[in-house]
């Protein structure tokens, strides 16, 4: 691998990149593909190739029971699953959420012709701060979106507290989080329901899919109905519903990921550690650390570059990307920031000043089964554009 010793060893100035093909973020890992292929030609003599098909029921009673909750609700991608979870709740008016998080958080509201309401994060965690979401209660919030960023849980304890206080519903996306626990406990327990993504790009991934997980029967119900049309039995449509299915060679896909997943956090974490030894001590640059009494699948790699520190983000993104290093700064600019939020709420930005912050300083790295060490070329490349 070529070294990053000065400015002419750069790819922006002309030298070879540092890497002839893509490192993206976002490469999916890829279990046992030999089973995958197994399992699609099963499912193709079988010819039962979705609505609520043998694997995915399969694929439902293990992750429920990895999870340790009563019911998981497998659905085509974990926006679906979230629009299901917000209409099978009831939610309407305004929903608090962050600005910093995917855009699909707010969508799913939008959407449904429900306001989200963007409440500012904790700095130093980029998850939602319980005093700036009480500052966004009014007459018409109806719930909270927790979600769990980066997969570090969200404060659970202090936003059900509120939602207690204030009548309101609680639910978690858990799109990132899966394989993360809070205090101990598997996400997928709290709140009213926690939805799940299995988009590739994920730690562990059906190619898309998603789910919604719960302890709640009657919910479980109202949602296997809602991703079905609302039908029970032929001829009988009991419920408004949607077309949430997961299809079986996604659940086969993640039949096999599962088998797989404890190599992909081990791999994940060990390249986490390599990231942060060679980024520890750069002026600057703080790599966020997850919490080691906690899980997390340890499948983002985040740095903060303090703009005071003489290092430029977007010039750092550029650097990297003429290297064929693909970081990303999600999720810029912050939903906010974003349509139709941006021109709808064109002032919400003036109590999310922690989310702006965030937003200009986040760099993420690639991290995948396939990537050793990026560490050091990173490391180099930094010194090398901050040196006058
Ligand atoms: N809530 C939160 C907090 C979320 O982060 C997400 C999704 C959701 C809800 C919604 O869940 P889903 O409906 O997606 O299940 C990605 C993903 O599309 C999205 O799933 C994810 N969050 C978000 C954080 O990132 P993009 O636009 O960066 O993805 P994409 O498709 O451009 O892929 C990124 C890179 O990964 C590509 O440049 C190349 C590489 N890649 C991607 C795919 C799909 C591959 O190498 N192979 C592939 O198959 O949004």
């Amino acid at each position: 691998m070529k070294r990053i010793r000065s400015a002419s060893d750069l790819a922006i100035n002309g030298a070879a990149p540092a890497f002839a093909e893509p490192l993206h973020v976002g490469r999916p890992n890829i279990g046992d593909r030999d089973a995958f292929l197994r399992a699609v030609g099963e499912i193709v003599d079988r010819r039962w190739l979705t609505n609520n098909g043998p694997v995915v029921q399969e694929f439902e009673r293990r992750i429920a029971e990895r999870l340790g909750v009563r019911h998981c609700v497998a659905m085509c991608n974990g926006t679906i699953a979230l629009e299901i979870a917000i209409r099978a709740l009831g939610l309407h008016g305004e929903v608090i959420v962050p600005s910093w998080t995917f855009i699909a958080t707010a969508h799913a509201l939008w959407w449904q012709g429900i306001t989200p309401v963007f409440a500012d994060i904790d700095p130093a965690t980029h998850n939602l701060d319980p005093v700036a979401v009480r500052r966004m209660i009014t007459p018409r919030t109806s719930g909270i979106i927790g979600v769990h960023v980066w997969g570090r849980a969200a404060p659970v304890d202090e936003l059900q507290a509120i939602a207690d206080e204030h009548g309101l519903k609680l639910l978690f996306d858990a799109a990132h989080a899966f394989g993360s626990t809070y205090h101990g406990q598997s996400i997928g327990r709290f709140g009213a329901c926690e939805v799940l993504s299995f988009h590739a790009t994920k730690a562990f991934n059906t190619m898309e899919g998603g789910a919604v997980v719960t302890n709640d029967d009657e919910l479980a119900e109202a949602m296997r109905l809602m991703r079905n049309f609302g039908f029970k039995g032929y001829d009988n449509v009991i419920h408004p519903g949607t077309n949430g299915k997961m299809i079986e060679v996604c659940a086969a896909m993640g039949m096999v990921n599962l088998d797989g997943f404890e190599d992909v956090v081990a791999k994940n974490r060990a390249c986490h550690e390599a990231y942060g030894d060679a980024l520890d001590g750069i002026p600057g640059v703080r790599m966020l650390r997850f919490d080691p009494a906690e899980r997390n699948s340890c499948h983002y790699v985040v740095i903060e570059v303090d703009p005071d520190s003489g290092h430029d983000r977007d010039r750092i993104i550029a650097a990297l990307h003429a290297e064929n290093i693909l970081a990303r700064k999600y999720f810029w600019p912050g939903c906010h920031r974003m349509q139709p939020y941006r021109e709808l709420f064109p002032h919400a930005g003036l109590m999310l000043m922690n989310s702006h912050s965030v937003a200009e300083r986040v760099v993420v790295f690639p991290n995948n089964d396939e990537i050793h060490d990026l560490g050091a070329p990173i490391s180099d490349l930094l010194r090398v554009l901050r040196s006058p």
